[in-house]
């Protein structure tokens, strides 16, 4: 959510001060700075449109980490590459697979630390600020795909120097469970299964059994636009954020309906926590017919409960 302009509801400020409370009060459990000088959405967003122009090659001091776990020592100097906000920055790649969880630790006795994780295309997938009551950061993710992943590593503040510890590691994907050879051949399937192309990746929810692709793009009346970063809640349900990972602005699932024997439908139903331009769009990639939602620029986002979305069944 980011409350703007006249148009913003009181209740939208007395939430900005509770969550400014908040976050001086979580603060407070960690060495002591001042808070929430990163809640800016347009320096995250800022930092983060420098971080994809810069070259790994040129900004990277120690080669590259590897799963399943390795740790590399290194150091923030004024000769490190540079993000808009004055901030230096060591790039780190490393190799990862679809389905692996990595979490990403940088800390620093020396200043205050950040980390981003950008994906291979490379667009920025997760950051983290401070973990575990410390201003040390931590990055817990799971790989929608594989390639050359990158991690940034860089302090919270401006023109901050010294060294600091990065530590990988990977957690294999869920195990693949083997087949049992049957003793009797099935029968051979009466249904045609439901196999739609739908790819998950970063930017894409695979809703209801992989069957429909949604997507989310968003902009601001400030001129900052993207994609929606996907993550998956449940086989029906996802969520986007635009401007942090802690940050969810979309939630949107796709039921199946089509039992209802008035009106087999699939339903689309969304949410939104949001009130910047958004456009979302779900995809039946069994028939290729597409349902677009759009919010509106400085407009609380509408509940969508389109019951008549996709009479595509089954
Ligand atoms: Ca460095
Ligand atoms: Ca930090």
């Amino acid at each position: 959510m980011r409350p703007r302009g006249p148009g913003s509801a009181r209740a939208a400020l007395l939430s900005a001060v509770v969550l400014m409370a908040a976050a001086f009060v979580l603060s407070s459990n960690g060495p002591s700075r001042p808070p929430g000088n990163l809640s800016s959405n347009a320096r995250v967003l800022s930092r983060r449109r420098s971080l994809r122009t810069l070259a790994a090659s040129t900004c990277n001091e120690f080669g590259s980490l590897a799963c399943p776990s390795s740790t590399a020592s290194g150091e923030i100097t004024t000769d490190d590459c540079r993000l808009d906000d004055g901030s230096f920055v060591d790039l780190v790649q490393f190799q990862g697979a679809a389905g692996q969880t990595v979490t990403i630790d940088m800390t620093s006795n020396a200043f205050d630390t950040y980390l981003f994780l950008l994906d291979p295309s490379p667009a920025v997938v997760a950051t983290n600020d401070d973990f575990g009551g410390t201003t040390n950061s931590r990055i817990t993710f799971t790989l929608p795909t594989s390639g050359t992943w990158t991690i940034g590593a860089t302090s919270l503040q401006a023109n901050q120097v010294g060294t600091y510890t990065l530590t990988l590691q990977c957690a294999a994907g869920p195990a693949t469970t083997p087949t049992p050879t049957p003793i009797v051949a099935p029968p051979a399937p009466t249904a045609t299964p439901i196999a739609g192309p739908c790819t998950a990746n970063a930017t894409t929810l695979c809703l209801n059994n992989g069957r429909f692709r949604v997507q989310a793009t968003y902009s601001t009346a400030a001129g900052q636009s993207g994609p929606g970063m996907a993550v998956t809640r449940t086989t029906d349900t996802g969520v986007f954020w635009f401007f942090s990972a802690n940050n969810i602005e979309v939630i949107v699932k796709v039921v199946n309906a089509c039992t209802f024997t008035a009106a087999p439908r699939y339903w689309v139903f969304a949410g939104g926590l949001t009130n910047v331009s958004v456009e979302l769009t779900v995809t039946d990639t069994r028939t290729g017919t597409v349902r677009t939602y759009r919010n509106p620029q400085n407009t609380p986002f509408a509940p969508v409960q389109d019951t008549n979305a996709f009479a595509t069944c089954p």
